[in-house]
């Protein structure tokens, strides 16, 4: 390819929402490549093997590791993949510029929030995981820093409804196009699901710059968990989002229903919420009945998975035997299993099944008992955000980068080996940190290679702990090449004029909104917010005012 001389091209030259979104896409993968690099290291410790010790004199402990790892993979990297593709995709599906000076204030309020919460960070003044509950108490810096990442966010939702209200004016009475339906959904979902943690943020801040002398650890445990659970949601419905509108496309054929497929996004909207409490089963101060209330709510919460699961499934059937895949299941092998997008969408759809299946387990009052603060948690989420959210993100990067910059993927070989060895390593180590957790009762967040009596304790599973060290340098593996292959995409001085033209891969459908009584029902986006509102109102209004008048706030404590 000579794509040399043709240096000139300016790549963003009328498409400037290109470079935003390249610049929080690539931010993202940069927190994401730092927090990776101590989940082998954790993973390790499971398998009794402790590496922190080498870590000194730059990395204090296990716990400071742990809480860079959740704060930058869970909270950071997804939020910002967030911003990047729930921004760019309405701007080109409805062919209208964000606000780009507030585009760019977002990405500078994220960027100098997450410097500013790094800070304490890597001194070590904020060791308090990600969850960051009361009585740990962290430097303000590290409070401050992150209300300001997440306050960007903010922006981001006005970016769209911006967009969406031109889009109506110009187009009155037409159905929302799909990505930007989504889109629209995807950020009211979360105004009303972050709520929590801004009023968290208000109390931690308060209470580490020494405004108040104590908060309520299960009030502020309670605000966490509002936010909490919906948050996953928030990491999720981007990968759902490129499932539905790219990966038909990419796979070689057609999404097969427009409506149903804006009914799962509204159904997100209205029941991701009030579900809070099934991370609370364990903690005194909240009547049973309101976790059974939220227990039968977030069984609600799995039906627009299930939609999803035979929507998409369904739209690669179509795909396969367009490509001329026969019989039962001969279209699964007719899929394009050679490009690395729809590669790493496969993989982690596949690993999401398993993930579902277990998240039933720990939503269900009982049996939650059983696995309750073991490591079958990480176990299982690491089937979800770690598998498929982090695969679809990595997946969409190679088409995404050279569609943004306008260099073609490298290394193709390379990124399709990354997702085998990502797919292949989770698996392993979910696997064994599920049995660990259900058969032997192993703690998570607990350091126990550098714990010889709890090592003794734990002796019984050393067989699954040998699978551990395996995935973890599997793990490594996968991580050193997927980040080779996109530092490498981005920073090449190559240019191809056919990327820089190259549209995003948005699917055709097969059972279009237009005379649908369902896309016109969920079209009434405000009416269902309403809804969403109420049922927060209901789920945790009484018990929240019960917590609000009666708090018992305690001094904060410094473990590390
Ligand atoms: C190389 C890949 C990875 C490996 C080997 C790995 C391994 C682990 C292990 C073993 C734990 C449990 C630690 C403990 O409880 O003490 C953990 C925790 C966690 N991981 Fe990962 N992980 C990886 C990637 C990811 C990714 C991509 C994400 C999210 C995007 C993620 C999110 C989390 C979160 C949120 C926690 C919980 C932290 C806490 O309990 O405070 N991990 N990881
Ligand atoms: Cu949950």
């Amino acid at each position: 390819m000579a794509v040399k001389s043709f240096p000139k091209i300016d790549v963003y030259a009328g498409a400037p929402e290109k470079k935003y979104a390249l610049f929080m896409l690539m931010l993202g993968f940069v927190a994401l490549m730092v927090g990776t690099l101590f989940g082998p290291l954790q993973a390790f410790n499971y398998g009794g093997l402790d590496l922190y010790p080498f870590l000194k004199p730059v990395f204090q402990n296990y716990y400071q590791g742990l809480t860079l790892h959740g704060v930058l993979n869970a909270i950071i990297f997804t939020q910002l993949f967030g911003q990047a593709i729930m921004v760019y995709l309405p701007a080109r599906e409805l062919g209208l510029k964000p606000n780009m000076t507030l585009a760019w204030v977002s990405f500078w309020m994220a960027l100098i929030g997450l410097l500013v919460a790094a800070l304490p960070l890597l001194g070590n003044a904020a060791s308090v995981l990600y969850t960051f509950y009361p009585p740990l108490k962290a430097h303000w810096a590290f409070y401050v820093g992150a209300a300001l990442f997440v306050l960007s966010s903010y922006v981001s939702i006005y970016l769209v409804l911006d967009m969406w209200s031109r889009w109506k004016k110009a187009n009155p009475g037409k159905i929302t196009p799909l990505a930007t339906y989504m889109s629209v959904t995807y950020w009211l979902m979360w105004f009303l699901a972050s709520l929590g943690l801004v009023v968290e943020a208000l109390f931690l801040i308060a209470w580490s710059v020494g405004l108040v002398a104590g908060v309520d650890p299960l009030l502020m445990r309670t605000l966490f968990w509002y936010t909490g659970h919906p948050i996953v949601y928030f990491w999720l419905l981007p990968a759902y989002t490129l499932a539905y509108i790219t990966l038909p496309k990419l796979a070689g054929g057609k999404l097969i229903s427009d409506p149903l497929s804006r009914l799962v996004f509204v159904l997100f909207l209205i029941f991701s919420v009030p579900v809070g409490f099934h991370h609370q089963f364990a903690d005194p101060g909240i009547a049973p009945y309101w976790k059974m209330i939220h227990t039968i709510l977030t069984m609600f919460v799995a039906v627009p998975s299930l939609i999803t699961a035979f929507t998409i499934a369904a739209s690669l059937e179509v795909a396969g035997r367009a490509n001329g895949g026969k019989g039962l299941f001969g279209w699964i092998g007719a899929l394009p299993w050679n490009n690395p997008t729809v590669l790493a969408f496969l993989l982690g759809f596949l690993a999401f099944i398993p993930g579902g299946a277990g998240g039933m387990v720990n939503a269900s009052f009982n049996l939650n008992q059983n696995i309750h603060n073991t490591v079958w948690i990480p176990g299982h989420f690491h089937l979800q955000v770690g598998t498929l959210v982090t695969m679809a993100a990595m997946g969409t990067a190679f088409w995404l980068i050279p569609h943004l910059t306008g260099k073609p993927l490298v290394a193709r070989g390379m990124a399709l080996a990354s997702q085998w060895l990502w797919f292949l390593g989770m698996f392993i180590m979910t696997f064994a940190l599920h049995w660990m957790g259900f058969l032997y009762a192993v703690p998570r967040r607990a350091h126990i290679s550098g714990s010889p009596i709890a090592m003794e304790a734990f002796k019984e599973s050393s067989a699954w702990m040998v699978l551990n060290i395996v995935a973890g340098v599997i793990l490594l593996i996968a991580a050193i090449l997927f980040f080779y292959v996109i530092y490498a995409t981005a920073l090449q001085s190559r240019r191809d004029p056919n990327q820089v033209m190259a549209e995003v891969p948005f699917t055709e459908v097969i059972s279009k909104p237009e005379g649908s009584s369902l896309a016109l029902l969920t079209e009434r986006v405000w009416f269902w917010f309403g809804i969403a509102v109420v049922l927060v109102v209901l789920a945790y209004g009484p018990v929240l005012f019960q917590m609000f008048t009666n708090m018992n706030p305690v001094p904060g404590q410094r473990l590390w």
